[in-house]
């Protein structure tokens, strides 16, 4: 089957994607996890904000997809209502999932729109390549763990997927290569993520993790996060030098601008905020000279600690 990701134009408060246009992992994710002979293709429409409807025009003329999965988080949800309309006008026989944050914490804000047939709630990777084995056999959905289905009476939840043992049995690496989408930067610069665990052993009140997968720690084997992060090498869209103190850098050197127009423009600052600048500043400093000397460093992308 064709089969064509998609993660949400929209980005939020510290991620103007002139600084940050990071590619979705989860989506890569899952496509280096469904049966091999489906085709996959990955887009992120950060990528794309400019252009969104004529980018997804492009790739559902394109690639004729069969599934449609949109990767979701709360403030996107308007713009996924919208993009499966579009799909559904331009593909009406395509069958649209989303999965994700906001699918899976508030599946019941899914019912209004038609055009979405299946949530995959929680970890998608097996979920996700069970609908599609499901789908290519017409076999019935009610097996799935974490998959919701729509029913002529709404959608029906069947049991929740236990959380995968990412240490004893962890999923396939993430396919990079279905990508269709190109130009991923951080502050100017190319950027990769890669994943090392999943959840997180806090609370933090404004955090939706712990009410997405429970309070649980699973990190990945470390022979699996070093292949991760060669693919990523080898697929060139990171550079794996840098990266993550570059950010550091870079936020530090904002910082003390900041703080320099601040006191030309508002007075004086009080003493914690210029601590806080100084030790930016000298971080920055810091962590610069061992980026010059050559360390190499990731943007690791880690649900919790
Ligand atoms: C790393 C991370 C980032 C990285 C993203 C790296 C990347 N692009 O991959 C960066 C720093 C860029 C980032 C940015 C933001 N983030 Co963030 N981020 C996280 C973090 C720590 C981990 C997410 C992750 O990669 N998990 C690993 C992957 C494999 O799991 P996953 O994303 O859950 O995906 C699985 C399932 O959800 C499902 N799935 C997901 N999509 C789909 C789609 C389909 C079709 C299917 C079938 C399944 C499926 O299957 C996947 C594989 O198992 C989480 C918090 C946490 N501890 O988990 C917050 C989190 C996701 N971020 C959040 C937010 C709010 C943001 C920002 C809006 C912050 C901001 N103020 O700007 C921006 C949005 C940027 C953007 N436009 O996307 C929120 C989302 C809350 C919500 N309810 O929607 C979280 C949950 C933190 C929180 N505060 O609660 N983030
Ligand atoms: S992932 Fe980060 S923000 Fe969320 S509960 Fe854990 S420590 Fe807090």
């Amino acid at each position: 089957m064709n089969v064509l990701l998609l993660s949400m134009p929209d980005s939020f408060e510290h991620m103007p994607p002139v600084a940050i246009r990071m590619p979705n992992g989860a989506l890569a994710s899952l496509a280096g996890n469904v049966d091999d002979h489906h085709k996959v293709a990955v887009a992120d429409l950060v990528l794309a904000q400019s252009n969104t409807r004529q980018t997804v025009e492009r790739l559902v003329h394109d690639l004729e997809p069969d599934v449609v999965g949109l990767s979701v988080m709360t403030f996107q949800r308007a713009t996924a209502f919208k993009i499966a309309r579009l799909v559904r006008d331009l593909r009406p026989g395509a069958r649209i999932v989303v999965g994700g944050y906001d699918p899976s914490l508030a599946p019941g804000a899914y019912e209004p729109c038609p055009d979405v047939e299946f949530i995959v709630r929680g970890e998608g990777e097996r979920t996700f390549c069970e609908l599609l084995r499901a789908l290519e056999t017409s076999s019935p959905f009610h097996a799935i763990a974490g998959l919701s289905y729509r029913s002529a009476t709404g959608f029906v939840a069947n049991a929740d997927r236990p959380i995968a043992r990412l240490a004893s049995d962890p999923p396939r690496l993430p396919n990079r290569g279905a990508r269709v989408l190109g130009g991923y930067t951080l502050l100017g610069r190319s950027v990769d993520v890669v994943e090392t665990s999943r959840g997180c052993t806090y609370d933090c009140s404004f955090c939706s993790i712990i009410e997405m997968r429970g309070r649980n720690f699973h990190p990945y084997p470390i022979e699996r996060v070093l292949a991760d992060i060669a693919d990523a090498r080898r697929r060139g869209e990171g550079t794996p030098r840098g990266m993550g103190w570059e950010a550091t850098a870079c936020y530090g050197g904002l910082l003390v601008v900041i703080l320099a127009a601040r006191r030309l423009f508002i007075g004086p600052e009080e003493g914690g905020l210029f601590t806080l600048f100084g030790v930016a500043a000298l971080w920055t400093a810091y962590r610069k000279s061992q980026v010059r000397r050559g360390q190499k460093e990731f943007w690791l992308r880690q649900r919790g600690r």
